[in-house]
């Protein structure tokens, strides 16, 4: 499609190819949509509205929660609770599954996300972003159970993310490629502004956090060894490196002009596999990189495959181009 089309009229032709659809989804991403521009502006007015800084509170994994974090949640819920289009909704800001209050109809698909995801950054006026995960529900028009959104990545119906950056974007995909579209505040529109976003399959860039570096374990201890190498090192290339501590950022600089990130699995908690979480946010990023041609792994296995036992649950994440990241998976399996 050309660069210059609405959002909504994307979605609109999208849809019309797809055999037996009603217009459910189209309207469900509508109020999607409505939500991720209603954040935009809270976030892009920041201190002048009283939203920044932290509360007393904690979410369900111990971690302090922002203000902003809080408003961003109930903005998602308020805009995709009354619609009619889902049976429920999880974040990662809810301990448990978000029913959908009996006043309002039931739909047919389940919504995940992380509201407002490298919200540490977001009181230093640095990017954040908004991923989101959309599934069937196994059973539509009844009230979701926590099992209901336990589906392996592979099955996500639509996946992507927003970025509040220099510009707000929003990039997506429904297993067709991926589309980047950037908000006209004039207009209060989405424009299509990135039509087939592909990732290069080759990189010099990578992406970690390196005060992590005694925890790795020794494949990625020997992969970012090699890159620091550079040039007189077994990669025979110069590397950079770049650590903006927002996935949505990373992964947006990765779809741009390539490049690796990880979060990989470490021995600081044993308890924990790794930093980020499955459901909202490894397997949204999953789906939208490998739309884009790139891979995505634990470094053993597919990030996509897995059948996931909790909301919550943490995984080890490496992504971006794919030769480097089918390289750091090799460095897997020799050990
Ligand atoms: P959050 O969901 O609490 O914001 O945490 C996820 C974020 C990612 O966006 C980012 O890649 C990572 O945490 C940064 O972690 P670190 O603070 O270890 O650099
Ligand atoms: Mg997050």
């Amino acid at each position: 499609m050309q660069t210059g089309t609405t959002l909504t009229q994307f979605i609109i032709e999208e849809q019309r190819h797809i055999a037996g659809a009603t217009g459910d989804f189209t309207a469900l991403l509508n109020d999607l949509v409505t939500a991720i521009k209603t954040i935009s502006n809270a976030v892009n007015k920041g201190a002048l509205i009283g939203v920044m800084g932290a509360l007393e509170s904690q979410n369900v994994q111990g971690e302090t929660q922002k203000k902003l974090d809080v408003i961003t949640n109930d903005i998602m819920i308020r805009n995709n609770e009354w619609a009619g289009h889902l049976a429920g909704m999880a974040s990662e800001e809810m301990d448990e599954v978000y029913a959908i209050p009996t006043r309002y109809p039931l739909g047919k698909y389940l919504l995940v996300f992380d509201p407002l995801d490298g919200s540490s950054n977001v009181d230093i006026n640095i990017s954040v972003g908004t991923i989101f995960s959309i599934l069937r529900a196994p059973v539509p028009n009844r009230a979701a159970a926590m099992e209901d959104f336990l589906q392996p990545g592979v099955k996500q119906v639509c996946a992507g993310y927003a970025l509040y950056g220099s510009s707000t974007m929003l990039v997506l995909t429904t297993g067709h490629g991926v589309n980047g579209f950037t908000l006209d505040r004039d207009i209060g529109e989405f424009i299509l502004t990135h039509p087939d976003m592909t990732i290069p399959v080759d990189t010099k860039e990578f992406a970690i956090n390196a005060s992590n570096r005694r925890f790795w374990e020794a494949p990625v201890q020997r992969y970012v060894e090699e890159c620091l190498a550079g040039k007189e090192g077994p990669r025979g290339k110069d590397f950079n490196m770049r650590w903006v501590a927002s996935m949505v950022a990373e992964v947006h600089r990765i779809l741009t002009r390539g490049g690796v990130f990880m979060y990989p699995r470490d021995t600081k908690d044993p308890s924990k596999p790794g930093k980020l979480r499955l459901l909202y946010e490894a397997n949204p990023m999953g789906f939208v990189v490998e739309q884009a041609g790139g891979a995505v792994s634990t470094g053993y296995e597919r990030i996509m495959d897995i059948q996931p036992e909790g909301l919550h649950q943490r995984v080890p994440v490496i992504l971006g181009s794919k030769n480097e990241v089918e390289t750091i998976v090799s460095y897997h399996k020799e050990v």
